[in-house]
This record gives structure tokens, sequence and C-alpha cells, in this order.
């Protein structure tokens, strides 16, 4: 099949993908007594526009990047899962807005999601890896993690703070992309929390920065800037088609090559800001 331009590529994520978050009036949602926990209305309706945005990858390759002033300079800025910025903050900066957790750190013990203090700022976005083109009835009833069970209870703790859940449609609307940029087939398993944030923000943002999502020159087997472990896996994938969406990733930038080889940047344009 003939291989899409990029600025064809971003057609197709701006026409193909739709983001939202569920919300209290959805069914099964509407039917159940915590229901009316969930927002009343969709991520993209509540919050942004925003000028510009940044997303931070977790990667090892942050680690000495001295990239943390850049990164605050943006009106939001992205976080994933357990990333933290206290002690890292030259190199990754200190201002959350969005953090996006995947069901696993809400539901495994390592992560103490209900008591640590990492996730209390910012507006919250969760999503769990749903059964390829399931429904929301089917999803309710095999999450891969009790997302809403976890979900229930940090909202009773912390009522104010927004917390929103990812329309599990989204995943696989990013991954038919994924598949589509590519001849041969790719593992049928949702996109990372990296390429679902980034899209995310294209939604919210004009400008979205994205860093250490394609390795810059300090690229490192370090899994993650605040951890000493150590896994290439992290950085090209296993379970998730990671080398796949940084092709991808890599077709649809605007910045110069540059950028990427020394800061470990890419920058995309916001979906309001082109049309098709
Ligand atoms: O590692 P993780 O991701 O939290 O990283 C967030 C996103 O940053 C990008 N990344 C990370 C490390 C690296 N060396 N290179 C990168 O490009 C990826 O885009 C990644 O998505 C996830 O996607 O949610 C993931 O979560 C972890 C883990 O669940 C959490 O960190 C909590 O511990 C997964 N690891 C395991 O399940 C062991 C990981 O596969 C994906």
């Amino acid at each position: 099949r003939p291989k899409l331009s990029g600025p064809e590529l971003l057609c197709r994520l701006k026409g193909r993908v739709r983001v939202s978050t569920l919300t209290s009036d959805l069914a099964p949602f509407s039917e159940l007594p915590w229901g009316s926990l969930l927002p009343s209305r969709t991520l993209t309706i509540d919050l942004g526009p925003f000028k510009t945005c940044a997303v931070v990858s977790s990667a090892g390759s942050l680690k000495h990047s001295g990239l943390g002033s850049e990164i605050d300079q943006h009106d939001a800025v992205l976080r994933f899962n357990a990333a933290p910025t206290a002690g890292y903050e030259k190199d990754v900066g200190a201002k959350t807005t969005i953090r996006l957790i995947n069901s696993q750190v809400m539901a495994s013990d390592d992560h103490y999601f209900l008591s640590s203090a990492l996730y209390n700022t910012g507006i919250l976005v969760a999503w769990d890896p749903a059964p390829y083109s399931s429904d929301l009835n089917e999803w309710y009833n095999k999450t891969d993690y009790p997302i809403f069970q976890q979900y229930q209870k940090y909202r009773s703790m912390h009522p104010e703070q927004p917390f929103y859940i990812l329309h599990p449609r989204m995943e696989w609307q990013v991954w038919e992309q994924i598949q589509d940029n590519m001849a041969e087939p790719i593992q049928r398993n949702p996109p990372s929390s990296g390429l679902l944030g980034t899209v995310l923000m294209m939604s919210l943002c004009e400008a979205v920065h994205v860093y250490e999502f394609l390795p810059s020159q300090r690229k490192t087997k370090l899994c993650h800037y605040y951890q000493q472990f150590y896994d290439e896996a992290c950085t090209v994938g296993a379970y998730h088609p990671l080398l796949y969406e940084k092709n991808l990733v890599k077709r649809i930038n605007l910045g110069p090559d540059h950028d990427i080889y020394t800061h470990g940047r890419v920058t995309l344009p916001g979906f309001d800001t082109f049309s098709c």
C-alpha cells in the first residue's frame, strides 16, 4: 500500500480519532449508583484550548537533558503514570497540568495510587487496555485492571480534583492509524500512554512539543529518568507497538530532525490549526 505523507497522516488522525472521555450520561454508567462520580462533560469541552503544550515522556534519556525550564514555559504540561517532578525539575520541569495514567498504576500495590501525593496535582486522566473494538458494556465487565473500583475510591477521597477516563474507542482509533501506516501487521495491543497523551494534547492545544518520545543523542537503556532500571524494551516496546508509534510520530513531525537529536523534541500541530 502507498505510504501516506505527513500531512495525510495528520488528516487521518484528525478525522478518524475522536478524543473523548466517559461522561455520567453514558450507559452503563448512567444506570450505576456511582455513575454520577464521572464528569458530566468530556475533557475537550472542559479544558483548553491552550496555545502551547508539552508532552513529557518518562524516558531515561531525559536525565541530564536540562530541558526543565523549556518544558515549564508551555501553557500546559502532560506527564505519565508515576513520573515525578520533585528532585528532577532541572531535566523535566515542575509544572503538571494533566497526568495520564494507565489502569495498572491505579491498581498495583507498588504505586500507592490512593495514598501517594504524586497524583494529587493537576487533572487526572486514566485509561485501561480495553478489548479490541468492544463496546462500553463489554469492557465494563472485563477491564484489564479494576479501573472503576479504584476510580470510585480515589474520587471519594479527592472529590475536587478533576478526574477523567478515556473513552476506550480512542485507543483503537489511534491503533488503526498506526496499522494503516505500516505494511506488515502489528500486534493488536493498544498504543502506549505516550502516543495516547500526544493525540489528546493535539486536540487541546495549538502546538504540541513532545520530549524524548523520539530519543535524542542521550538515548540510553535506562528505562525511566526517575528509576535505576535498565531495559531497552521501554524505548522500543514489547507489549505496546511503540516502535511503530514512533515511526508515525516521526512522519508527522513538523520540526527539524536536529531538534530530535539535541532535545528529543518533536513539534506537532493542534488539530484545530489545519484543515483537511
Ligand atoms: O513506562 P511508562 O509507560 O510509564 O512511560 C510513559 C510513556 O513514555 C514513553 N517512554 C517511556 C520510557 C522510555 N524509555 N521511552 C519512552 O518512549 C512511552 O510512550 C510511554 O508510554 C504506559 O504506556 O502506560 C507505560 O507504563 C508502564 C508502567 O505500567 C507504568 O510506568 C507504571 O509503572 C509500562 N511498564 C510495564 O508494564 C512494566 C510500560 O510498558 C508502558
